[in-house]
């Protein structure tokens, strides 16, 4: 372990490895800056790298309580294990990615839940960052008060972790920082200005969030919503405080079952691909029935019609699968005109059923957007009694007149982190996907599927999907 060096020292030999420059850099943010931090550097200078870490962890009040540490990717890790190491204090790591095989955790190290886990950041702005990591520690069970930062840039990021819960402590501040450099003769007074008032016009940084508006909350919508399945989809996630969807993509009918049993009570809806179970047989249906009358869901399969509305109204009610006799919902794809809306609501409607169109999908490359979308949005104006919201992934950002909120907005590709799999899914989180994409429910498979106890995480989704939906709402 290092003697501990005064502040000073520190602030020089950072400026010393060009860690700290002065000039005029573009941000990520596009904003013009006067001052440029790269700690990526230190790992090239350990006996610095361990001096930081020792006085980083020395500025957090005495009274700060920790169990595990946790690292915000990358810069971080290292910091994070010197801190582990010299303190001998676990260290957990999140993925920035998750991986589509193996374990798919999003969080790797082993801790118990109610846990403290403390944040090591590097440098903080907005706090964004730090938001994305205790994001899945408190989802995983952890509590997330304390973070600390090697240096505060003094834009907001205090303020924003505050709102969530989350103390700020700082090594140092920016403005500390610079001040230190001027008294030492590495910068002029007239650079010293310049980026005081650089960082006085940019005090907040805010995280981003394009929802401004408060939105109407699901109970009211329910009262809007002119087709029955519609309004009882909102009346059940009032009722269960969920807005969690799950994909059941199992491998039999056997499997899904089980998982209904399982996960019933967290979910408003259970999402199906019937034709990819081998053991179908044709009781399915109303033993899925009667999982979802006794755990209050609706259950919605994602079929996908896209042929001519006579073709449609075939696939819909025969076949070997007879899905309109179990299906509260169907989905379409809108590639073959309004036609194929009429043929589904000849057979749907007088059952009481509901349609969501696909208006945008998940996948990368996916040609559902501009027009397309604009498309399905009038198709289902024209057919709002038996539309009932569509498939999308950022309604947020639609042009044009806000949607009817009769319209339920459900979005897959949904994850604890931000990532992907190998076949072009592409997945955003629930915080995401309900606050900032404006959608209202999350559709999740694999990331309830593949975690070693389904109904476990299944809370952990439904807690931060209905979350997110009430501070969009107040
Ligand atoms: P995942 O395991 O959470 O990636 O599963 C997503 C589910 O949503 C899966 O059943 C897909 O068929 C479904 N899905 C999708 O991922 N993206 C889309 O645009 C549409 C459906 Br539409």
């Amino acid at each position: 372990m290092s003697s501990s060096p005064s502040m000073e020292s520190l602030v020089l030999q950072l400026h010393e490895i060009s860690a700290v420059k002065f000039g005029n850099f573009k941000l990520k943010s596009g904003i013009l800056s006067p001052i440029y931090i790269d700690l990526r550097l230190i790992v090239s200078y350990p006996t610095l790298l361990s001096q930081i870490s020792q006085t980083l962890i020395s500025s957090l009040p005495p009274s700060t309580h920790y169990d595990v540490v946790c690292g915000v990717p990358y810069t971080a890790l290292p910091i994070a294990t010197c801190v582990s190491v010299s303190h001998n204090v676990p260290m957990l790591m999140r993925r920035k990615e998750v991986k589509d095989y193996g374990t798919a955790k999003s969080i790797e190290g082993v801790f118990s839940k109610d846990q403290s886990c403390l944040i090591i950041e590097d440098l903080v702005t907005s706090g964004a960052s730090v938001l994305e990591t205790a994001e899945p520690l408190r989802a995983a069970g952890l509590k997330v008060q304390d973070a600390v930062v090697l240096i505060d840039r003094e834009q907001g990021g205090r303020e924003n972790l505050e709102s969530k819960g989350i103390k700020l402590h700082a090594m140092i501040k920016l403005t500390e920082m610079v001040r230190i450099l001027r008294e030492k003769g590495k910068v002029e007074e007239e650079m010293e200005g310049l980026v005081l008032r650089f960082l006085g016009e940019n005090r907040m940084v805010a995280v981003p969030k394009p929802v401004s508006v408060k939105a109407l909350g699901f109970g009211e919508r329910a009262k809007l919503a002119k087709n029955p399945t519609g309004k009882r989809l909102f009346e059940v996630m009032v009722e269960k405080e969920s807005n969690l969807c799950l994909a059941a993509d199992v491998g039999t009918a056997k499997e899904l079952l089980d998982l209904a049993e399982k996960v019933g009570q967290e979910i408003c809806m259970l999402k199906t691909h019937v034709d990819i179970l081998p053991d179908f047989t044709p009781d399915f249906g109303s033993k899925l029935r009667s999982i979802a009358d006794k755990y209050n869901f609706l259950i919605f399969e994602d079929r996908k019609f896209a042929d001519i509305g006579n073709t449609v109204t075939m696939q819909y009610e025969g076949g070997i699968f007879h899905i309109l006799d179990w299906a509260d919902i169907v989905n379409a794809h809108i590639i073959s005109g309004p036609g194929i809306v009429d043929g589904l609501k000849l057979k749907g409607l007088p059952r009481g059923r509901g349609l969501l169109l696909l208006a945008e999908m998940s996948s990368a490359g996916n040609l559902a957007k501009g027009d397309y979308t604009a498309a399905a949005i009038k198709i289902a104006e024209d057919h709002s009694d038996f539309v009932i919201g569509f498939i999308s992934v950022n309604p947020a950002s639609w042009p044009g007149a806000p949607i009817n909120p009769a319209f339920i907005q459900a979005t897959p590709g949904v994850q604890m982190v931000t990532g992907g799999d190998a076949l072009g899914q592409q997945y955003n989180t629930p915080y995401s996907v309900i606050y900032d994409r404006g959608s209202d429910i999350i559709i999740v498979g694999r990331g309830i599927i593949k975690a070693a106890n389904p109904a476990e995480t299944a809370r952990e989704y439904r807690l931060q999907g209905w979350d997110a939906y009430l501070a969009k709402c107040t």
